[in-house]
């Protein structure tokens, strides 16, 4: 599984730190939707989902969580701890967001719009899903 990280380019002076994100430059798709959570309860795991069609780049810009990716044969945990990376989450790959530090924000660049439908929350839906695909 190949893991796409964005090193962002900060802008900084004696004032600090500044980084610009433009889509189709800096984001390989057009943003439609902006997302953060924060505030979020010590060792909870969320997400437990994939999604058919949806992109989106992930930025912790404060503090730190990790993601699992898991595309139905391979999973990987990738550290996000620093405001100007970003990773990039295709479709078709189950995710989860854990081990937030308590000064945690995570914020999601996203290629939709929300559409409950473009969700699957069954682990075992998006295997068959996935495995499915890969027959086509
Ligand atoms: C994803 C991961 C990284 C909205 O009303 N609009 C929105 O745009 C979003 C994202 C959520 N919601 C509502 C739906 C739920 O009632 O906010 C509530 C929490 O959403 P959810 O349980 O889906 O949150 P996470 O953290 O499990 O997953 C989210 C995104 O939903 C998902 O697309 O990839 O972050």
């Amino acid at each position: 599984m190949q893991v796409i990280k964005y090193m962002f380019q900060p802008h900084g002076d004696d004032r600090g730190q500044l980084v610009a994100l433009e889509e189709f430059k800096d984001i390989p798709f057009k943003i439609k939707r902006v997302y953060y959570m924060y505030d979020t309860t010590e060792g909870v795991v969320r997400g437990h989902h994939a999604h058919k069609s949806l992109e989106q780049i992930l930025i912790c810009i404060h503090g730190s969580c990790k993601i699992r990716l898991d595309n139905g044969s391979e999973k990987k945990v990738v550290p996000l701890e620093k405001p100007y990376e970003g990773l990039y989450v295709a479709n078709d790959m189950w995710r989860e967001m854990f081990d937030f530090s308590s000064d945690a924000v995570l914020m999601v660049l996203a290629s939709e719009l929300y559409d409950e439908s473009d969700y699957i929350r069954d682990y075992d839906e998006f295997l068959e899903y996935v495995n499915s695909k890969s027959e086509e």
